[in-house]
């Protein structure tokens, strides 16, 4: 069975009402993605603070030297989350991770991030997997204003582009965000704030989102960089009325630090990435195999 909403609530750094006391460590196993968001810069270094980013992409059987290590350093870990850099289903890297995870830790908490291009037809697999908590991806529920939002998805080995991928992206994604739903599992969309494209949809996301059955909501800012770069970053007052819009319809959480894909600790406290991975020898960071899929 998986956890239940009020256990994750507890333990799960990113479901709590409070800013966390929990950790997480987030296991970058996924190097390529599948759609083309306009702001996405996916880039593997180690000073950059944003998702997207990670020091290195390992392979899956490499996380359980990695997650032992960082139980010891910072034993307030509680979850394993998969979230990228690119995206967890783009492979099959995710869900051979958490398959590993379950075997060696069955005490974490199985947290996967996707944009749920392909969340629909492998949602099957990641219930018989027993994953706790999904965070879908949702930035727009009209496809004319998610086709500003990303350029095209690859879908079955077709590039679909504009709006035509984003019908696709968009029924995926609710369509998938129900059977995980219906199975018990805990899900939780992010949105990407733009405000001048999805400023004013907010509320419809967070109703089309909770009518499938998610039941957390976290509004992100945008960090202006790729295509975006010029847009400008929302202001506290768009985050206000965003987050007052979805609000009417969906539980919030509101502590985001939008972390790293290899981010280690409590989030918004505490990283212990840099401590922890300098424990293990560079061949760990397999950046000859990385690929932007
Ligand atoms: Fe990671 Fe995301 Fe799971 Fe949390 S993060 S996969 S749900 S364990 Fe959390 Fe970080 Fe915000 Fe994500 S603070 S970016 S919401
Ligand atoms: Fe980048 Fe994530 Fe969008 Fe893929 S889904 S393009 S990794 S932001």
């Amino acid at each position: 069975m998986p956890r239940s909403f009020t256990e994750l609530t507890d333990k799960h750094p990113c479901f709590g009402q409070h800013s966390a006391q929990t950790g997480r460590i987030h296991l970058p196993v996924c190097p390529g993605c599948n759609i083309s968001c306009r702001f996405c810069e996916r880039s593997i270094n180690q000073t950059e603070n944003r998702p997207g980013v990670a020091a290195c992409v390992l392979k899956p059987e490499e996380t359980v030297p990695l997650i032992r290590k960082a139980l010891e350093i910072a034993p307030e870990i509680t979850v394993a989350g998969i979230a990228g850099p690119g995206d967890t289903l783009a492979t099959d890297n995710a869900i051979k991770t958490f398959r590993i995870v379950k075997r060696e830790f069955p005490s974490l908490i199985k947290c996967m991030s996707t944009n749920g291009l392909l969340l629909s037809e492998r949602a099957e697999e990641l219930i018989e997997l027993g994953i706790d908590s999904l965070t879908v991806t949702v930035n727009a529920v009209d496809p004319e204003i998610e086709a500003q939002l990303n350029d095209y998805v690859i879908y079955h080995g077709k590039k679909i582009e504009g709006v035509e991928g984003a019908k696709i992206l968009i029924k995926n994604q609710l369509e998938g965000i129900r059977k995980i739903a219906s199975a018990g599992i805990t899900v939780k969309v992010n949105t990407v704030l733009v405000p001048r494209i999805n400023g004013k949809h907010i509320a419809d996301i967070a109703y089309a989102v909770a009518e499938a059955g998610a039941e957390k909501y976290n509004i992100i800012p945008l960090i202006p960089q790729a295509k975006l770069k010029n847009e400008p970053a929302p202001s506290c007052l768009d985050i206000d009325e965003a987050r007052r819009a979805a609000g009417k319809y969906i539980e919030l959480f509101l502590h985001c630090s939008r972390c790293r894909a290899d981010a280690i600790g409590i989030p918004g406290k505490t990283d212990v990435s840099r401590q922890v991975y300098s424990l293990f020898p560079r061949e760990m960071n397999f950046k000859e195999n990385f690929s932007h899929g």
